[in-house]
């Protein structure tokens, strides 16, 4: 395990070279030679990838997109779990869920896949969607500055993995907390977004434009904020992100996995005691335009 985290972080730093001299190439091999090395899960080339901060709302519309994919399927597309731990975290998170419970943080790392298949033109596509669990705040030791972060820590191998992944994704789902943008400047999201987009942006410029859906999650926490809307603040407040996601294909989404929220008697945000998938909104449109299935929606 130590051996494994000093070899993981000391080609996680090689790659923080790497991206200060841009070199995306160097770090796919950087990533392909610690994967290999020490056989890690990593997820298919071509598939639609998670990120986010710790927090931010990715497991619960992981689950909740693959609980409204099954049902909306209707002959148009078809899903497969790619194993039986991704069908045992779905259905599992879902009925915790409809007991008013959140999932639980993750403390293993896991990668959750499912197939999407579908016809168009009259042929037959499968996209991957892939929702690599980590353990920890790999995303922030991902895109923290290097020189403020401790060289051996232990999910530097992750963070490469991570970089990896969104090199060779085919399209990019970014969850992004509304009530982190509602609170107003974070110094730290601030920074995890300035290192996401300057790579994304790099990334891009090397190996050509790809898809990326931001999601404004938890927007039943704002249900008759009117004048909150979270695009407006993010391209107000930041920028320099805003701008450098625009070498890529973006779309933005406000999105709710539990469509609305109760408050228990602990004086807790849970799920409705009737919680079920057909309330939650912009959990399934994103994924469908990733995967050139639906047209973007016109705002
Ligand atoms: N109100 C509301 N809260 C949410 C929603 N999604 C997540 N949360 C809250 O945010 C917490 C973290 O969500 P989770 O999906 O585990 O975050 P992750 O660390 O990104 O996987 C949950 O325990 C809930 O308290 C949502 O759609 N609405
Ligand atoms: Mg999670």
């Amino acid at each position: 395990m130590l051996i494994e985290s000093i070899a993981g972080a000391t080609a996680a730093y090689l790659a923080y070279k790497a991206i200060n001299e841009k070199h995306i190439k160097k770090i796919k091999k950087l990533a392909d030679d610690y994967v290999k090395k020490f056989n890690k899960k990593v997820s298919k080339e071509g598939s639609v990838v998670f990120i986010g901060q710790t927090n931010a709302g990715k497991t619960v519309y992981f689950v909740a997109m693959v609980d409204q994919l099954l049902r909306h399927s209707e002959g148009k597309y078809k899903i497969t779990y790619k194993d039986s731990n991704t069908e045992r975290f779905v259905i599992d998170n879902i009925a915790k869920m409809k007991k008013s419970g959140w999932p639980l943080h993750t403390v293993n790392e896991a990668l959750y896949e499912i197939d999407l298949n579908h016809k168009s033109w009259g042929m037959n596509h499968t996209g991957t969607i892939s929702f690599h669990d980590h353990p920890g705040d790999s995303f922030e030791v991902a895109f923290s500055d290097p020189s403020k972060k401790s060289e051996l820590s232990t999910y530097a191998g992750d963070a490469l993995i991570l970089r990896k992944e969104l090199i060779e994704a085919k399209g990019i789902i970014l969850v992004i907390d509304s009530a982190v943008l509602h609170e107003g400047q974070s110094a730290e999201f601030r920074e995890v977004l300035f290192n996401l987009t300057t790579f994304l942006k790099e990334v891009a410029m090397q190996n050509g434009k790809k898809r990326i859906a931001v999601i404004f999650a938890k927007a039943d926490l704002f249900k008759g904020h009117t004048d909150f809307h979270p695009s407006n603040v993010f391209r107000d407040q930041y920028t320099d992100a805003y701008n450098k996601l625009a070498f890529m294909e973006v779309s933005y989404y406000y999105a709710s996995a539990v469509g609305e929220h109760i408050i228990n008697t602990e004086g807790e945000m849970m799920p409705p005691s009737d919680y079920n998938t057909s309330k939650a909104y912009n959990v399934i449109e994103p994924v469908l335009w990733l995967l050139d299935i639906k047209e973007k929606d016109i705002k």
